[in-house]
């Protein structure tokens, strides 16, 4: 396995650490969450590997700024490109949901969207108490996905996650620790290891047992999710092609390269 931007650092204990590279936001495209899936297969298919931490290596403080936003404006790519794309993405996002891993995010900073439904895949969250998280499609004038707003669903119940999701607002760090969206709150620096103090103990519980459970809590959803994502495209690609759509996604463009200046 090798990919310019996730790299894999086996650590003693028998888990590894993903560390996920792309400068300057760790923005998704194609190819990185290609590169993500053949990492996770890779680990999966290693069984002196019990644990994946994903953190992420750039310079400032993102954990990932979710999807390429090129990958979803319909002028710049092709229906059949971003059909290949919501497939490799949702196929990698449930297997890593369904791993018999144990998975854990350290995220430092921001984490919308793409990033927050990577995290929301783990069992476990780590965040750094400055940052913030959470599904802001709806913001960018675009349909949140099914099945990830029915993650957030699970995680923090129906009331919360509607109230989140509706309104695509991202929760600071501190309000996603009072939902439950995360676990635990640290200092940027201390959180790798923080998220190594847990890793160590989850891959000290009897793994047979982890796998199953979460097998039986989860493989349903994730057969339904991948299946789903077969069928999304066709429908968010006609969304993705309207003029309001394309006018709400050339506007964030704007706002965000805006934002350099
Ligand atoms: N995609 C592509 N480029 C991006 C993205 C992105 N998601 N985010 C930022 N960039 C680019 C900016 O345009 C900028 O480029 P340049 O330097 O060339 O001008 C560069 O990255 C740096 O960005 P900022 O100046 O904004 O950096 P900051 O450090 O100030 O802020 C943030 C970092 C907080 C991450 C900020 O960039 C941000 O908020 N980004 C957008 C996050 C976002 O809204 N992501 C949502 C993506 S949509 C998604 O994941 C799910 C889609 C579901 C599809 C459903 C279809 C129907």
């Amino acid at each position: 396995f090798y990919s310019p931007v996730v790299s894999l650092d086996i650590r003693p204990g028998g888990y590894a650490v993903l560390t996920l590279q792309k400068e300057p936001v760790n923005s998704l495209d194609l190819s990185a969450w290609q590169a993500l899936e053949a990492a996770l297969d890779q680990l999966e298919a290693d069984s002196s590997i019990s644990g994946v931490i994903f953190a992420s290596g750039l310079k400032r403080d993102v954990f990932s700024a979710g999807n390429d936003l090129m990958e979803l404006y319909a002028p710049r790519t092709t229906e059949q490109r971003y059909t290949e794309f919501w497939e490799v993405s949702n196929r990698f996002l449930a297997k890593l949901h369904n791993s018999r891993l144990s998975t854990i995010a350290a995220i430092r900073g921001a984490c919308p969207a793409g990033g927050c439904i990577i995290a929301m895949c783990c069992d476990h969250r780590v965040m750094s108490s400055q940052g913030s998280i959470g599904l802001n499609e709806v913001q960018l004038g675009i349909p949140v996905p099914k099945y990830w707003g029915m993650l957030m669903t699970r995680l923090i119940g129906q009331k919360a996650a509607d109230k989140l999701l509706l309104t695509g607002k991202l929760a600071t760090s501190q309000e996603a620790k009072q939902l439950g969206l995360v676990d635990e709150l640290v200092p940027k620096d201390q959180l790798v290891s923080a998220a190594e103090a847990v890793m160590l103990k989850l891959v000290m519980l009897p793994s047979c047992a982890v796998a199953a459970s979460k097998k039986s809590l989860r493989d349903d959803f994730c057969q339904d999710w991948i299946k789903y994502s077969k069928e999304e495209p066709a429908g968010a690609w006609k969304f993705l092609c309207q003029e309001d759509t394309l006018k709400t996604l050339e506007a964030a463009l704007q706002r965000l390269s805006g934002n350099k200046n």
